[in-house]
């Protein structure tokens, strides 16, 4: 991808009502345009970022079983006057007519749709378990949303529903889950802390919250030390708890142990049993012809929020550093000198050669150098390849690692290598 074609509208200006790091550097990337209070459009630079998200929370569904689906995002009434939800879910729902006067709405999430879906084909416990899963825009009229795309009116969710014959088999794919999760969130390059939680307005007796911790975050986490170096299967074992829940008097935590940190919640797993598939009278006959309302479970990831909170969790003050696996892009190559006919020829070789194989974002503006070093920090690829033209008469190129700021001087070969 050439930038000078490329719709990054990137800014030096400090945006003056962004209060946290990742609003303000989102909106100077030129990564979102606000359009509403807590309604973005989501530009390119952004758009591969939720792509790679997307792509690793697929990969991970895809191997607990899970099965990718669209449901719809303007659902009936209907469906929510069956689960008795439609009154309850008060203002936070959008709720809309269409021409004839019927009542919709806008999905703020979908498990009485899933219902539906499921009782419409599945009839015998030969059809369980099943999990579907869609990733999806959602809406909710947030009384305040705030901190650009953490707590957004419209915002991308991952969201899964669950069908199970027993509350055995329910607790197994939750456990499923909640392993899937901490695979995928790990490898995003983040440490998730999970945390038993209230279920709120899903209804129901299990619960756990996913938070990565970063000083912006909205909720306040007590935990074991030990969660931060713990493996996937230790994490569900060892204690951490929100503001609300944690007692002092009862904490497991001895006091040398025990951490405090602010957190972002970035994915929340539901068990709630019969709740919807009774309200909706979606059975399924046993092996015996028996009549049995299936265990149910939903199970949400914060997919464009993750955007927001993974900025929270890596960026100085120069700008982003994206971890590898949700990078924008894998390598940016600046020419710093595109009226230079040997920096251009270099970069074009470099870029011919490593383009093919990588995600690389080559900065062929004609803009100051300071200027295109800026951006490149400001963006956050994790690799910068530097061409210019005092470097080039000994004929070497800088690789620039982001994270650490590390410059090395390489041949242009080495650096092709390094990538493709
Ligand atoms: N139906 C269930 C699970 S599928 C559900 O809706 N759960 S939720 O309400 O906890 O939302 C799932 C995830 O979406 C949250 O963990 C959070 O990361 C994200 N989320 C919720 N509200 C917002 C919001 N207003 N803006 C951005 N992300 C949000």
């Amino acid at each position: 991808m050439l930038f000078s074609r490329f719709f990054a509208p990137t800014s030096k200006d400090t945006p003056a009502d962004a209060q946290i790091a990742s609003h303000r550097l989102m909106l100077r990337a030129g990564m979102i345009s606000q359009t509403a209070s807590g309604i973005y459009c989501w530009l390119p630079l952004a758009v591969r970022v939720l792509d790679k998200i997307s792509r690793i929370i697929c990969e991970e569904q895809d191997r607990i079983g899970a099965q990718r689906v669209y449901f719809t995002t303007i659902q009936p009434a209907n469906l929510w006057i069956e689960s008795g939800r439609y009154d309850s879910y008060g203002k936070e729902m959008l709720r809309l007519r269409d021409r004839k006067d019927g009542e919709f709405l806008y999905s703020p999430t979908n498990e009485e749709q899933a219902t539906d879906v499921f009782r419409q084909y599945v009839q015998s416990y030969r059809g369980l378990p099943t999990m579907l899963y869609q990733i999806h825009w959602k809406f909710r009229d947030e009384i305040r949303p705030r901190f650009g795309v953490m707590r957004g009116r419209e915002f991308l969710m991952k969201d899964g529903y669950s069908f199970d014959l027993n509350f055995e088999g329910a607790q197994r794919t939750y456990r499923d889950v909640f392993r899937s999760y901490v695979r995928t969130f790990q490898r995003m390059g983040l440490t998730p802390i999970p945390v038993q939680a209230d279920s709120g307005a899903i209804g129901g007796n299990m619960s756990h919250e996913f938070q990565i911790l970063a000083e912006s975050g909205e909720n306040t986490l007590y935990y074991d030390r030990k969660l931060l170096t713990a493996s996937g299967d230790e994490l569900s074992t060892i204690f951490a708890a929100t503001d609300e829940k944690f007692d002092p008097q009862a904490s497991p935590i001895p006091e040398k142990e025990l951490m405090v940190s602010r957190g972002v919640e970035v994915g929340h797993i539901f068990y709630f049993g019969a709740k919807y598939s009774k309200s909706m009278n979606a059975f399924v006959l046993n092996d015996k012809g028996e009549k049995v309302f299936p265990e149910m479970g939903s199970y949400g990831v914060g997919v464009s929020r993750l955007v927001g909170a993974i900025i929270e969790a890596s960026h100085d003050e120069r700008g982003i550093i994206w971890p590898e696996p949700v990078a924008p892009f894998d390598v940016t190559l600046l020419n710093l000198h595109v009226k230079n006919e040997r920096c251009c020829e270099m970069a074009r070789k470099i870029y011919d050669a490593i383009s093919s194989e990588r995600d690389v974002l080559y900065d062929d503006r004609d803009i100051t150098v300071g200027e295109k070093l800026a951006d490149a920090d400001l963006i956050g690829i994790p690799w910068q390849i530097i061409v210019g033209p005092k470097n080039l008469e000994n004929g070497m190129v800088e690789l620039k690692n982001r994270r650490t700021g590390e410059v090395v001087k390489t041949s242009p070969e080495a650096a092709i290598g390094r990538f493709a």
